[in-house]
């Protein structure tokens, strides 16, 4: 009897806190209709709290690097969670990687498409131009500069993921990559960490854009910051995106490749205006502009500095970049495993020290 009392207990706490509904949530269902032969309810294996998902843009052809991504992320932590995942595609995903990315996770995973228009390169953008800059970035060696996917994908990550029909009904992401590693285990929920301490975006490694791929990025920016200066958050991250007081761009922004962030953030006035306006030049294709900065400008320009949050126990790797987290407590705590000496939060490359000074300003 007192163990079944616990037991609704701890039911009716899950049903509080449980926010989302819907029927792809079979275990909330399954805990609260049958009472007779539903096991002790394992404590190690909590609900979720937040309005949030994973989501992974990928191709079939990157199945495995899928597959382990999200391995690495049930592992380190959304075992105990159950958060769902979105994984989004321009070409419908094909049966077996459906298969094989499902049986990965307990949880609900969504497989969507995506939508030519949201997709592919605008007709009204000048193809003529757009194929001179793509020679030009080639001969200049530029990585990726001749590739139209991967600024179709630049711009889809910019402006139009948060859009998605599947992505709709959530509030928070976390995006993963195929092929990333997670090298710490994550105790508290970043996503109710996120929302308890107003947090809107968060990044584990900052670093520099590639010059040549966003030469007239900042000139749009001024001229966006003119015609909208009440879009402008007070105590914003501008001495983080440059070093001349807004004259030029210092070419730091956080990795993209990881995020967790508010998506009502990029819903919102402010970033819709920014990222129309930015859409509008035509430079994610005659430039090859990367959501990267894109977001980052945004987050640096229309957020206050302290919403910004540089997790620094999230241990993790993008090829062959890692942040791994340097305060000893907070490396032992996570059982990580990676090597302190290798992370990248103090390398020539990393705008990490210039965020530290940001934030160790009094305002
Ligand atoms: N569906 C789809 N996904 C893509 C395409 N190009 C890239 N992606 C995904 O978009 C994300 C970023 O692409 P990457 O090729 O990793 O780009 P990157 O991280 O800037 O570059 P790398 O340093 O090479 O990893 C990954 O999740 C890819 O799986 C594409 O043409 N179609
Ligand atoms: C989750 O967030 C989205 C976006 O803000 C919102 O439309 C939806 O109603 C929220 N769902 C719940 C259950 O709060
Ligand atoms: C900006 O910082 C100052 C000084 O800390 C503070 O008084 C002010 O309320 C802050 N503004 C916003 C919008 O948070
Ligand atoms: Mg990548």
């Amino acid at each position: 009897m007192a163990r079944l009392t616990r037991y609704i207990l701890i039911a009716l706490g899950c049903l509080s806190n449980y926010r989302i509904v819907g029927g792809l949530y079979n275990d909330y269902e399954e805990l609260s209709t049958d009472s007779s032969s539903t096991p002790e309810p394992d404590p190690s294996r909590s609900l979720y709290k937040t309005n949030a998902t994973f989501f992974m843009l990928a191709r079939n052809s990157d199945l495995e690097g899928a597959i382990r991504s999200i391995r690495g992320i049930e592992d380190r932590f959304n075992s105990k969670h159950g958060y769902p995942y979105v994984l989004l595609n321009e070409v419908p995903f094909s049966d077996d990687f459906k298969r094989r990315v499902s049986v990965i996770t307990p949880s609900p995973v969504e497989f969507g498409v995506i939508s030519q228009e949201h997709w592919v390169q605008s007709d009204w953008i000048d193809e003529e131009k757009a194929s001179q800059a793509r020679e030009r970035m080639k001969a200049d060696n530029v990585k990726y500069g001749d590739s139209v996917p991967y600024r179709n994908m630049c711009r889809y990550n910019s402006g139009f993921f948060y859009r998605h029909e599947l992505l709709q009904k959530y509030r928070w992401y976390w995006r993963l990559e195929p092929d990333v590693k997670f090298h710490c285990d994550i105790n508290e929920d970043p996503f109710l960490f996120m929302e308890k301490n107003d947090k809107t975006y968060s990044f584990t490694i900052a670093t520099y854009e590639i010059d040549a791929t966003i030469p007239s990025l900042w000139k749009h920016v001024t001229d966006f910051l003119n015609a909208h200066p009440e879009y402008v958050s007070q105590n914003n991250s501008m001495d983080f995106l440059s070093l001349t007081h807004g004259r030029t761009y210092s070419r730091c922004h956080f990795w993209s490749n990881f995020e967790i962030a508010d998506m009502d953030f990029w819903r919102g006035d402010a970033y819709s205006a920014f990222f129309d306006y930015l859409d509008a030049t035509g430079n994610f294709y005659y430039e090859r502009w990367g959501d990267a900065p894109v977001h980052s400008i945004a987050a640096g320009l229309f957020l206050r500095k302290d919403q910004i949050h540089f997790f620094e126990n999230i241990g993790y790797q993008h090829d062959a970049w890692s942040h791994c987290p340097l305060p000893d407590s907070v490396w032992e705590e996570g059982r990580c495993a990676c090597n302190q000496g290798n992370s990248f939060d103090y390398d020539v490359s990393s705008c990490k020290s210039i965020w530290d000074r940001l934030m160790s300003k009094s305002k």
